[in-house]
């Protein structure tokens, strides 16, 4: 009704108008009184196709955001028909109650992100990157216990619960990681975060219940996205931290192991994937969407690809039988080390001593030992770190978290 309204308004508008009155008296002039009424009918039918296209835009619009909300939902495991909501962002807390973060001093250190690495602001000549805190989550108490440093003392935080899956992140864009962890549900999976910069607590629904969480900053907004890798059709569902969009993107098989990366080195995660039965690593580049597979490694490795050389971008690597092999993306040289025992230990590389190389690493549950290689001592007597740190039972999640 309003559109009709609008029309009758614009013809009276025109006819008003003495432009519009002068070109009907010619008409009229020539054509008489059925050529008026049909130059007349011409306008409306000018005015008419313009709202229709404006409307038909719109309709576009709604339609891709019907689209987008419907992949959306299909990433949330729920149907299509709408009968569930799908609730993002909702500021609930997930626990019975409100988790109290124990006192933490502040480091007088100012972080900055670059893309998608750290850097810390005094040392941004250098490729210094803040040192990974040593951590761990322990299941039955849903507690988060960081490791102290130097400046800073240790850190117990209550976050999640038994069943969860661990997914730190800097969700914020702070610098600093956030606790956080992906809830599996029977219909969907919801990701908790508390968030480091004002200690928001945020929950959303998204993923299902078998999805392998795979989070990292996809869009190089230097915030964490929330993401999974669906076995079952080979798809990778991402929610945007920079638009909160969502890409659903096809990439593996369903027997691959995702091993994101930044292997283009431009600052934004690239969809990755570990394919024993070929021993290669695929990767979809986010620089130029070129795909990559590089030969590496053999049937029943673990894939543990990072920066170990420090370039900004992502090396090859693989971890079997106590041997890590790493294929650097600076020099193309591949280089073992042998360290660790495969029947126990758990892979936990990551850049330690904060020389902006990831280290290798591994930490074993049966005497809560962290055994590190650290990049910035080869060839002195601490190169290999050793600290206690957690129990049988504990889930590492080394990370930089002090704040
Ligand atoms: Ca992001
Ligand atoms: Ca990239
Ligand atoms: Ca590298
Ligand atoms: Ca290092």
């Amino acid at each position: 009704m309003a559109k009709i309204k609008k029309v009758r308004q614009n013809k009276r508008m025109m006819q008003a108008s003495p432009i519009a009155g002068s070109r009907q008296q010619k008409t009229a002039e020539n054509a008489g009184y059925f050529g008026e009424l049909l130059a007349a009918g011409r306008r409306s039918w000018l005015i008419v196709g313009v709202i229709a296209l404006i409307t038909l835009g719109t309709l576009g619009a709604g339609l891709k955001y019907l689209e987008e909300d419907a992949n959306r939902q299909t990433a949330n495991g729920q149907l299509k028909d709408g009968s569930q909501k799908t609730s993002l962002l909702n500021s609930i807390n997930p626990f019975m109650a409100n988790p109290t973060p124990s006192p933490s001093p502040q480091l007088s250190k100012e972080y900055i992100y670059a893309g998608g690495k750290m850097l810390a602001v005094e040392d941004a000549n250098a490729n210094a990157a803040p040192p990974t805190d040593l951590a761990f989550w322990r299941p039955s108490n849903g507690y988060w216990y960081v490791l102290g440093g130097q400046g800073s003392q240790q850190t117990s935080v209550q976050w999640g619960q038994s069943g969860d899956q661990t997914v730190p992140g800097d969700y914020d864009g702070d610098g600093k990681t956030d606790f956080s962890v992906f809830r599996p549900g029977t219909s969907s999976g919801t990701w908790y975060i508390q968030n480091s910069s004002n200690g928001a607590l945020t929950a959303y629904t998204f993923g299902k219940q078998d999805d392998l969480p795979a989070p990292a900053d996809y869009d190089g907004d230097g915030r964490t996205d929330a993401a999974v890798f669906r076995q079952s059709n080979g798809t990778w569902y991402i929610q945007r931290s920079s638009d909160s969009g969502l890409t659903a993107a096809q990439f593996g098989l369903g027997s691959d192991i995702p091993a994101p990366g930044d292997f283009d080195g431009d600052g934004k995660a690239d969809l990755a994937v570990w394919r024993g039965t070929s021993a290669s690593f695929y990767i979809l580049r986010s620089s130029d969407s070129g795909f990559q597979g590089i030969a590496f490694g053999a049937n029943g490795d673990t894939p543990v690809p990072a920066d170990y050389d420090g370039d900004g971008r992502a090396d090859a690597a693989v971890w079997r039988n106590a041997s890590w092999n790493i294929l650097y993306s600076s020099t193309g040289a591949s280089q073992t080390f042998t360290f660790g025992d495969p029947n126990s230990d758990k892979a936990v590389h990551n850049d330690y001593d904060g020389d902006g190389k990831v280290d290798v690493a591994i930490w074993r549950p049966s005497n809560g030992r962290w055994y590190i290689l650290q990049s910035s001592k080869v060839g002195q007597p601490e190169y290999q770190r050793e600290v206690q740190w957690g129990q049988n039972g504990d889930i590492p999640v080394p990370a930089f978290y002090r704040r």
